[in-house]
Protein backbone atom coordinates (compact mmCIF):
# COMPACT_ATOMS: atom_id res chain seq x y z
CA UNK A 1 0.00 0.00 0.00
CA UNK A 2 1.33 3.34 -0.64
CA UNK A 3 1.66 5.99 2.18
CA UNK A 4 0.00 9.24 1.63
CA UNK A 5 -1.70 10.06 5.14
CA UNK A 6 -0.93 9.55 8.47
CA UNK A 7 -2.79 9.46 11.61
CA UNK A 8 -1.17 10.85 14.73
CA UNK A 9 -2.73 8.51 17.66
CA UNK A 10 -1.05 10.78 20.37
CA UNK A 11 -0.57 13.90 21.61
CA UNK A 12 2.14 16.47 23.21
CA UNK A 13 5.43 16.86 21.90
CA UNK A 14 5.68 13.24 20.31
CA UNK A 15 2.61 14.13 18.26
CA UNK A 16 4.82 17.34 17.03
CA UNK A 17 7.44 15.52 16.32
CA UNK A 18 6.02 12.72 14.76
CA UNK A 19 3.78 15.94 12.78
CA UNK A 20 7.67 17.10 11.68
CA UNK A 21 8.62 13.89 10.06
CA UNK A 22 5.42 13.29 8.15
CA UNK A 23 5.74 16.88 6.55
CA UNK A 24 9.82 16.16 5.87
CA UNK A 25 8.18 12.78 4.06
CA UNK A 26 5.60 14.49 2.45
CA UNK A 27 3.29 13.15 3.89
CA UNK A 28 -0.37 14.41 5.21
CA UNK A 29 -1.14 13.93 9.02
CA UNK A 30 -4.75 13.33 10.48
CA UNK A 31 -4.40 14.61 14.25
CA UNK A 32 -6.39 12.98 17.02
CA UNK A 33 -7.24 14.47 20.55
CA UNK A 34 -9.10 14.82 23.21
CA UNK A 35 -11.90 17.22 24.28
CA UNK A 36 -9.12 18.49 26.50
CA UNK A 37 -6.52 18.88 23.94
CA UNK A 38 -8.18 21.02 20.88
CA UNK A 39 -5.15 23.68 21.64
CA UNK A 40 -2.58 21.10 21.48
CA UNK A 41 0.26 22.81 18.77
CA UNK A 42 0.47 19.62 16.47
CA UNK A 43 -3.35 19.99 16.52
CA UNK A 44 -3.07 23.18 14.77
CA UNK A 45 -0.54 22.23 12.36
CA UNK A 46 -2.03 19.21 11.12
CA UNK A 47 -3.42 18.82 7.97
CA UNK A 48 -7.03 17.39 9.28
CA UNK A 49 -8.00 16.78 12.95
CA UNK A 50 -10.40 14.74 14.92
CA UNK A 51 -11.57 14.88 18.29
CA UNK A 52 -12.09 10.93 19.66
CA UNK A 53 -13.13 11.45 22.65
CA UNK A 54 -13.34 12.87 26.49
CA UNK A 55 -10.45 13.74 28.65
CA UNK A 56 -9.54 10.20 30.58
CA UNK A 57 -7.15 8.35 28.41
CA UNK A 58 -8.96 5.44 28.27
CA UNK A 59 -12.01 7.19 26.73
CA UNK A 60 -9.80 8.69 23.84
CA UNK A 61 -5.97 8.25 23.21
CA UNK A 62 -6.88 4.49 24.57
CA UNK A 63 -9.83 3.87 22.70
CA UNK A 64 -8.93 1.95 19.84
CA UNK A 65 -12.67 1.77 17.89
CA UNK A 66 -12.97 5.82 17.88
CA UNK A 67 -9.31 5.62 17.03
CA UNK A 68 -9.73 3.13 14.14
CA UNK A 69 -12.85 4.88 13.01
CA UNK A 70 -10.66 8.46 12.61
CA UNK A 71 -8.09 6.88 10.53
CA UNK A 72 -11.18 5.35 8.22
CA UNK A 73 -13.40 8.95 7.76
CA UNK A 74 -10.25 10.84 7.26
CA UNK A 75 -8.59 7.94 4.26
CA UNK A 76 -5.44 7.37 6.07
CA UNK A 77 -3.45 4.74 5.19
CA UNK A 78 -1.21 4.47 8.25
CA UNK A 79 -1.21 5.17 12.00
CA UNK A 80 1.60 5.72 13.88
CA UNK A 81 1.53 5.32 17.82
CA UNK A 82 3.89 7.25 19.18
CA UNK A 83 4.78 6.16 22.85
CA UNK A 84 3.20 5.31 26.01
CA UNK A 85 -0.68 4.87 24.86
CA UNK A 86 -1.29 2.35 22.44
CA UNK A 87 2.28 2.27 21.22
CA UNK A 88 2.83 -1.53 22.44
CA UNK A 89 -0.13 -2.88 22.45
CA UNK A 90 -0.51 -5.80 19.80
CA UNK A 91 -3.92 -5.92 20.04
CA UNK A 92 -4.41 -2.65 18.95
CA UNK A 93 -1.14 -3.48 16.39
CA UNK A 94 -3.50 -6.36 14.91
CA UNK A 95 -6.86 -4.30 14.81
CA UNK A 96 -4.90 -1.58 12.53
CA UNK A 97 -3.50 -3.94 10.60
CA UNK A 98 -6.76 -6.12 10.02
CA UNK A 99 -8.59 -2.94 8.87
CA UNK A 100 -6.26 -2.34 6.51
CA UNK A 101 -3.75 0.47 7.43
CA UNK A 102 -0.48 0.33 8.32
CA UNK A 103 0.61 0.26 11.85
CA UNK A 104 4.09 2.22 12.09
CA UNK A 105 5.87 -0.08 14.53
CA UNK A 106 6.74 -3.92 14.43
CA UNK A 107 4.10 -6.84 13.23
CA UNK A 108 1.58 -7.82 16.00
CA UNK A 109 2.85 -10.78 16.30
CA UNK A 110 6.54 -9.16 17.65
CA UNK A 111 5.03 -6.97 19.73
CA UNK A 112 3.49 -9.88 21.54
CA UNK A 113 6.64 -12.07 21.63
CA UNK A 114 8.17 -8.71 22.97
CA UNK A 115 5.57 -7.82 25.37
CA UNK A 116 5.72 -11.03 27.08
CA UNK A 117 9.42 -11.16 28.97
CA UNK A 118 9.85 -14.30 29.16
CA UNK A 119 9.50 -15.31 25.49
CA UNK A 120 11.49 -11.95 24.77
CA UNK A 121 14.26 -13.30 26.64
CA UNK A 122 14.19 -16.34 25.25
CA UNK A 123 14.38 -15.00 21.70
CA UNK A 124 17.04 -12.89 22.42
CA UNK A 125 19.27 -15.13 24.01
CA UNK A 126 18.79 -17.62 20.78
CA UNK A 127 19.82 -14.47 18.84
CA UNK A 128 22.96 -14.10 20.92
CA UNK A 129 22.05 -11.61 23.22
CA UNK A 130 23.44 -11.27 26.67
CA UNK A 131 21.06 -11.89 29.22
CA UNK A 132 20.99 -11.69 33.05
CA UNK A 133 21.30 -14.96 34.43
CA UNK A 134 17.81 -16.93 35.52
CA UNK A 135 15.28 -19.56 35.59
CA UNK A 136 15.10 -20.68 31.66
CA UNK A 137 11.58 -19.71 31.11
CA UNK A 138 8.70 -18.95 33.93
CA UNK A 139 8.85 -20.66 37.04
CA UNK A 140 6.88 -23.54 37.81
CA UNK A 141 5.27 -25.06 40.95
CA UNK A 142 7.65 -26.87 42.64
CA UNK A 143 9.46 -25.14 45.90
CA UNK A 144 11.79 -27.22 45.88
CA UNK A 145 13.32 -26.99 42.33
CA UNK A 146 12.76 -23.03 42.54
CA UNK A 147 14.93 -23.40 45.83
CA UNK A 148 17.67 -25.20 43.60
CA UNK A 149 17.57 -22.79 41.07
CA UNK A 150 17.64 -19.46 43.28
CA UNK A 151 20.60 -21.03 45.14
CA UNK A 152 22.13 -21.96 42.08
CA UNK A 153 21.56 -18.04 40.75
CA UNK A 154 22.50 -16.97 44.12
CA UNK A 155 20.73 -14.82 46.18
CA UNK A 156 19.62 -12.02 46.09
CA UNK A 157 17.30 -12.71 42.91
CA UNK A 158 14.48 -11.09 41.48
CA UNK A 159 10.72 -12.44 40.65
CA UNK A 160 9.98 -10.69 37.72
CA UNK A 161 6.01 -10.96 36.27
CA UNK A 162 6.45 -12.13 32.39
CA UNK A 163 3.56 -9.45 31.23
CA UNK A 164 5.23 -6.47 33.58
CA UNK A 165 7.91 -4.34 32.26
CA UNK A 166 9.08 -0.86 32.79
CA UNK A 167 9.52 -1.14 37.01
CA UNK A 168 5.86 -3.17 37.71
CA UNK A 169 5.17 -6.51 39.03
CA UNK A 170 9.22 -7.20 40.50
CA UNK A 171 9.96 -8.57 44.55
CA UNK A 172 13.53 -9.04 45.26
CA UNK A 173 14.42 -11.81 47.28
CA UNK A 174 17.55 -11.80 49.63
CA UNK A 175 17.11 -15.19 51.58
CA UNK A 176 15.85 -18.80 50.41
CA UNK A 177 13.33 -18.51 53.24
CA UNK A 178 11.35 -15.71 51.88
CA UNK A 179 11.22 -17.56 48.55
CA UNK A 180 8.53 -19.27 48.00
CA UNK A 181 6.08 -16.64 49.60
CA UNK A 182 7.99 -13.99 47.12
CA UNK A 183 6.85 -16.22 44.48
CA UNK A 184 3.32 -16.47 45.54
CA UNK A 185 2.76 -12.86 46.22
CA UNK A 186 4.87 -11.60 42.78
CA UNK A 187 2.54 -14.43 40.75
CA UNK A 188 -0.90 -13.23 42.40
CA UNK A 189 -0.28 -9.23 41.83
CA UNK A 190 1.15 -10.31 38.15
CA UNK A 191 -2.49 -12.07 37.71
CA UNK A 192 -4.14 -9.10 39.11
CA UNK A 193 -2.55 -6.17 36.96
CA UNK A 194 -1.18 -8.13 33.69
CA UNK A 195 -4.01 -11.31 33.42
CA UNK A 196 -0.97 -13.43 33.62
CA UNK A 197 0.19 -15.15 36.78
CA UNK A 198 3.61 -16.22 34.96
CA UNK A 199 6.81 -14.78 36.66
CA UNK A 200 10.36 -15.64 36.25
CA UNK A 201 13.78 -15.66 38.58
CA UNK A 202 16.80 -13.17 37.62
CA UNK A 203 20.16 -12.92 39.40
CA UNK A 204 19.69 -9.56 41.60
CA UNK A 205 22.27 -7.22 40.34
CA UNK A 206 22.64 -4.12 43.03
CA UNK A 207 23.67 -1.18 41.36
CA UNK A 208 23.97 -1.36 37.73
CA UNK A 209 23.74 1.28 35.08
CA UNK A 210 20.83 1.21 32.49
CA UNK A 211 21.68 1.31 29.40
CA UNK A 212 20.02 0.63 26.25
CA UNK A 213 20.49 0.57 22.38
CA UNK A 214 18.80 1.91 19.77
CA UNK A 215 18.16 -0.35 16.44
CA UNK A 216 16.46 0.66 13.26
CA UNK A 217 15.57 -2.68 11.19
CA UNK A 218 13.43 -2.45 7.88
CA UNK A 219 12.02 -6.53 8.24
CA UNK A 220 13.84 -6.97 4.84
CA UNK A 221 17.28 -8.39 6.36
CA UNK A 222 18.87 -5.03 7.40
CA UNK A 223 19.15 -4.09 10.85
CA UNK A 224 21.48 -1.21 12.06
CA UNK A 225 22.39 -0.49 15.91
CA UNK A 226 22.48 3.92 16.59
CA UNK A 227 25.04 3.07 20.18
CA UNK A 228 23.39 3.20 23.14
CA UNK A 229 22.12 6.13 25.79
CA UNK A 230 22.86 6.14 29.40
CA UNK A 231 19.47 6.67 31.11
CA UNK A 232 20.61 5.64 34.90
CA UNK A 233 19.16 9.03 36.08
CA UNK A 234 16.02 8.06 36.83
CA UNK A 235 13.81 8.19 39.60
CA UNK A 236 10.36 5.99 40.33
CA UNK A 237 11.11 4.42 36.98
CA UNK A 238 10.57 7.83 35.45
CA UNK A 239 13.83 8.62 33.20
CA UNK A 240 15.12 12.52 34.58
CA UNK A 241 18.22 12.81 32.36
CA UNK A 242 19.76 10.68 30.01
CA UNK A 243 22.65 10.39 27.33
CA UNK A 244 24.56 9.45 24.90
CA UNK A 245 27.21 7.61 24.23
CA UNK A 246 26.87 6.23 27.65
CA UNK A 247 29.83 7.05 29.99
CA UNK A 248 33.30 4.71 29.68
CA UNK A 249 31.58 2.23 27.24
CA UNK A 250 34.38 2.03 24.84
CA UNK A 251 33.89 1.60 20.40
CA UNK A 252 34.44 -2.36 21.05
CA UNK A 253 31.57 -2.59 23.72
CA UNK A 254 29.38 -0.92 21.32
CA UNK A 255 30.42 -3.05 18.31
CA UNK A 256 30.13 -6.31 20.82
CA UNK A 257 26.81 -4.71 22.21
CA UNK A 258 25.39 -3.28 18.98
CA UNK A 259 25.96 -5.72 16.17
CA UNK A 260 23.88 -8.80 18.16
CA UNK A 261 21.33 -6.57 18.73
CA UNK A 262 20.79 -5.78 15.14
CA UNK A 263 21.16 -9.33 14.20
CA UNK A 264 18.60 -10.21 16.80
CA UNK A 265 16.45 -7.58 14.41
CA UNK A 266 17.16 -9.94 11.59
CA UNK A 267 16.79 -12.86 13.26
CA UNK A 268 13.07 -11.82 14.36
CA UNK A 269 12.06 -9.94 11.32
CA UNK A 270 12.08 -7.00 13.31
CA UNK A 271 10.56 -3.66 11.61
CA UNK A 272 11.00 -0.29 12.55
CA UNK A 273 12.86 1.55 15.76
CA UNK A 274 13.54 -0.24 18.64
CA UNK A 275 15.38 -0.73 21.44
CA UNK A 276 17.31 -2.99 23.74
CA UNK A 277 17.63 -2.34 27.43
CA UNK A 278 20.64 -3.49 29.34
CA UNK A 279 21.58 -3.53 32.72
CA UNK A 280 25.40 -2.74 33.02
CA UNK A 281 27.14 -3.73 35.75
CA UNK A 282 31.13 -4.70 36.36
CA UNK A 283 31.86 -4.50 33.02
CA UNK A 284 29.00 -6.71 31.65
CA UNK A 285 25.91 -5.96 29.37
CA UNK A 286 22.81 -8.11 30.36
CA UNK A 287 19.62 -7.71 28.43
CA UNK A 288 16.44 -7.24 30.42
CA UNK A 289 13.56 -5.82 27.67
CA UNK A 290 13.36 -4.85 24.60
CA UNK A 291 10.86 -1.59 23.68
CA UNK A 292 9.10 -2.08 20.52
CA UNK A 293 8.36 1.78 20.39
CA UNK A 294 10.26 4.91 19.51
CA UNK A 295 11.43 6.32 23.39
CA UNK A 296 11.20 10.07 24.53
CA UNK A 297 14.85 10.06 25.00
CA UNK A 298 15.33 9.02 21.00
CA UNK A 299 16.63 12.64 20.22
CA UNK A 300 20.15 11.82 22.04
CA UNK A 301 20.69 9.51 19.79
CA UNK A 302 19.72 11.47 16.56
CA UNK A 303 22.22 14.46 18.08
CA UNK A 304 24.93 11.87 17.95
CA UNK A 305 24.68 10.11 14.87
CA UNK A 306 22.53 12.60 12.39
CA UNK A 307 20.09 9.98 11.66
CA UNK A 308 16.27 10.82 11.89
CA UNK A 309 14.81 7.87 14.12
CA UNK A 310 11.17 9.18 13.44
CA UNK A 311 11.39 9.50 9.63
CA UNK A 312 13.56 6.00 9.39
CA UNK A 313 10.62 4.28 11.50
CA UNK A 314 7.62 5.70 9.04
CA UNK A 315 9.75 5.06 6.10
CA UNK A 316 10.75 1.51 6.53
CA UNK A 317 6.87 0.98 8.17
CA UNK A 318 5.81 2.21 4.65
CA UNK A 319 7.94 -0.95 3.15
CA UNK A 320 10.87 1.12 1.90
CA UNK A 321 14.25 -0.63 3.13
CA UNK A 322 16.43 1.12 5.45
CA UNK A 323 17.99 4.43 4.04
CA UNK A 324 21.44 4.12 5.93
CA UNK A 325 23.29 0.81 6.58
CA UNK A 326 26.07 0.28 9.37
CA UNK A 327 29.38 1.23 8.10
CA UNK A 328 27.16 5.25 7.55
CA UNK A 329 26.93 5.50 11.53
CA UNK A 330 29.35 7.35 13.43
CA UNK A 331 29.07 8.30 17.34
CA UNK A 332 30.12 11.63 17.02
CA UNK A 333 30.10 14.02 20.09
CA UNK A 334 28.13 13.94 23.29
CA UNK A 335 24.90 14.81 23.64
CA UNK A 336 21.95 15.22 27.16
CA UNK A 337 18.51 15.67 27.47
CA UNK A 338 16.51 17.17 30.64
CA UNK A 339 13.24 15.67 30.87
CA UNK A 340 11.28 18.99 31.70
CA UNK A 341 7.59 18.57 33.39
CA UNK A 342 5.46 20.51 34.61
CA UNK A 343 5.93 19.39 38.31
CA UNK A 344 7.38 20.90 41.95
CA UNK A 345 11.02 20.14 41.95
CA UNK A 346 11.28 19.27 45.01
CA UNK A 347 8.25 17.38 45.64
CA UNK A 348 7.14 16.05 42.22
CA UNK A 349 3.54 16.63 42.73
CA UNK A 350 2.67 17.61 38.91
CA UNK A 351 1.67 21.57 38.34
CA UNK A 352 -0.44 22.42 35.13
CA UNK A 353 -1.40 25.07 34.54
CA UNK A 354 -1.14 28.10 31.67
CA UNK A 355 2.57 29.44 30.62
CA UNK A 356 2.62 33.01 31.28
CA UNK A 357 5.56 33.34 29.76
CA UNK A 358 8.04 30.87 27.44
CA UNK A 359 11.13 31.85 26.19
CA UNK A 360 13.71 28.82 24.88
CA UNK A 361 17.36 28.96 24.63
CA UNK A 362 19.31 28.55 21.44
CA UNK A 363 22.35 28.43 19.60
CA UNK A 364 24.68 25.62 18.17
CA UNK A 365 23.72 22.28 19.42
CA UNK A 366 20.73 23.31 21.10
CA UNK A 367 17.33 21.28 20.30
CA UNK A 368 13.99 22.05 22.15
CA UNK A 369 11.22 19.65 21.12
CA UNK A 370 8.43 20.68 22.77
CA UNK A 371 4.76 21.64 21.73
CA UNK A 372 4.02 24.19 24.63
CA UNK A 373 3.71 27.72 23.84
CA UNK A 374 2.80 31.09 25.67
CA UNK A 375 -0.51 30.77 26.68
CA UNK A 376 -0.50 26.97 26.66
CA UNK A 377 -2.34 25.56 29.68
CA UNK A 378 -1.07 22.42 30.40
CA UNK A 379 -4.18 20.12 31.46
CA UNK A 380 -3.84 17.95 34.41
CA UNK A 381 -5.39 14.88 32.80
CA UNK A 382 -1.76 13.31 31.25
CA UNK A 383 1.99 12.85 31.95
CA UNK A 384 3.73 16.30 33.18
CA UNK A 385 6.33 16.22 30.36
CA UNK A 386 6.10 19.90 28.65
CA UNK A 387 9.33 19.53 26.81
CA UNK A 388 12.33 18.01 26.71
CA UNK A 389 15.68 20.29 26.20
CA UNK A 390 18.56 18.46 24.33
CA UNK A 391 22.30 19.60 23.69
CA UNK A 392 25.02 18.02 21.63
CA UNK A 393 28.75 18.89 21.99
CA UNK A 394 32.03 17.58 20.74
CA UNK A 395 32.84 15.94 24.25
CA UNK A 396 30.69 14.93 27.21
CA UNK A 397 31.75 18.18 29.61
CA UNK A 398 31.69 21.24 26.95
CA UNK A 399 27.69 19.30 26.30
CA UNK A 400 27.11 19.29 30.21
CA UNK A 401 28.53 23.07 29.96
CA UNK A 402 26.31 24.17 27.06
CA UNK A 403 23.05 22.24 29.16
CA UNK A 404 23.52 24.33 31.87
CA UNK A 405 23.98 27.47 29.78
CA UNK A 406 20.23 26.09 27.99
CA UNK A 407 18.63 25.79 31.26
CA UNK A 408 19.77 29.25 32.39
CA UNK A 409 18.25 30.63 29.15
CA UNK A 410 15.06 28.44 29.58
CA UNK A 411 12.46 30.25 31.00
CA UNK A 412 8.77 28.43 31.85
CA UNK A 413 6.27 30.57 33.79
CA UNK A 414 2.77 30.14 35.20
CA UNK A 415 3.15 26.50 35.82
CA UNK A 416 6.27 24.93 38.29
CA UNK A 417 8.98 23.06 37.01
CA UNK A 418 11.85 20.66 37.67
CA UNK A 419 14.52 22.96 36.32
CA UNK A 420 15.88 23.54 39.42
CA UNK A 421 16.18 20.02 39.67
CA UNK A 422 17.93 19.68 36.40
CA UNK A 423 20.70 22.15 37.11
CA UNK A 424 21.21 20.77 40.44
CA UNK A 425 21.89 17.32 38.95
CA UNK A 426 24.33 18.95 36.31
CA UNK A 427 26.47 20.43 38.91
CA UNK A 428 26.90 17.18 41.19
CA UNK A 429 30.02 15.75 41.19
CA UNK A 430 28.79 12.18 40.05
CA UNK A 431 27.16 13.45 37.30
CA UNK A 432 30.08 15.60 36.13
CA UNK A 433 31.67 12.39 36.44
CA UNK A 434 29.69 10.25 34.53
CA UNK A 435 29.02 6.34 35.34
CA UNK A 436 26.03 6.81 38.24
CA UNK A 437 24.52 3.95 39.04
CA UNK A 438 20.49 3.59 38.67
CA UNK A 439 19.91 4.43 42.67
CA UNK A 440 21.81 7.52 42.79
CA UNK A 441 19.27 9.97 42.11
CA UNK A 442 17.13 8.26 44.35
CA UNK A 443 19.36 8.29 46.76
CA UNK A 444 20.37 11.83 46.19
CA UNK A 445 17.09 13.19 47.13
CA UNK A 446 16.46 11.29 50.11
CA UNK A 447 19.66 13.17 51.30
CA UNK A 448 18.60 16.31 50.37
CA UNK A 449 15.28 15.51 52.26
CA UNK A 450 17.21 14.33 55.57
CA UNK A 451 19.27 17.52 55.04
CA UNK A 452 16.11 19.76 54.91
CA UNK A 453 14.34 18.35 57.61
CA UNK A 454 17.27 18.57 60.06
CA UNK A 455 18.03 22.35 59.17
CA UNK A 456 14.24 22.80 59.67
CA UNK A 457 14.24 21.13 63.33
CA UNK A 458 17.50 23.07 64.16
CA UNK A 459 16.24 26.60 66.28
CA UNK A 460 17.99 29.14 64.78
CA UNK A 461 20.75 30.82 66.12
C1 LIG B 1 16.44 -5.53 37.44
C2 LIG B 1 17.21 -4.87 38.42
C3 LIG B 1 18.23 -5.57 39.03
N1 LIG B 1 18.47 -6.86 38.69
N2 LIG B 1 16.73 -6.82 37.13
C4 LIG B 1 13.23 -2.06 36.79
C5 LIG B 1 12.53 -1.66 35.55
C6 LIG B 1 12.52 -2.84 34.68
N3 LIG B 1 12.66 -2.42 33.33
C7 LIG B 1 13.66 -3.67 35.15
N4 LIG B 1 14.08 -3.13 36.39
C8 LIG B 1 15.11 -3.64 37.08
N5 LIG B 1 15.44 -4.92 36.79
C9 LIG B 1 17.72 -7.45 37.75
N6 LIG B 1 17.96 -8.72 37.43
C10 LIG B 1 16.88 -3.52 38.71
C11 LIG B 1 15.84 -2.92 38.05
C12 LIG B 1 15.58 -1.53 38.35
C13 LIG B 1 15.78 -0.54 37.39
C14 LIG B 1 16.22 -0.83 36.10
C15 LIG B 1 16.39 0.17 35.16
C16 LIG B 1 16.14 1.48 35.50
C17 LIG B 1 15.71 1.81 36.76
C18 LIG B 1 15.52 0.80 37.72
C19 LIG B 1 15.10 1.15 39.01
C20 LIG B 1 14.91 0.16 39.94
C21 LIG B 1 15.14 -1.18 39.61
Amino acid sequence: MKLEKVLIANRGEIALRVLRACRQLGLATVAVHSTADRDLMHVKLADESICIGPPAPKDSYLNIPSIIAAAESSGASAIHPGYGFLSESADFAEMVEKSGFIFIGPTADTIRLMGDKVSAKKAMQKAGVPCVPGSAGALGDDIAENKRLAAKIGYPIIIKAAGGGGGRGMRVVRKEEELEQSIALTKREADMFFNNPSVYMEKFLENPRHIEFQVLSDGQGHAVYLGERDCSMQRRNQKVLEEAPAPFITAEQRKAIGSRCAKACVDIGYRGAGTFEFLYENGEFYFIEMNTRVQVEHPVTEMITGVDIVREMISVCAGNPLSVKQSDIKVQGHAFECRINAEDPKTFIPSPGTIKWLHVPGGPGVRWDSHVYQGYKVPPYYDSLVGKLIVHDDTRELARLRMLEALDELVLEGIKTNIPLHKDLLTDPAEIRGGASIHYLEKKLEEQAEKEKAAAAKPKA
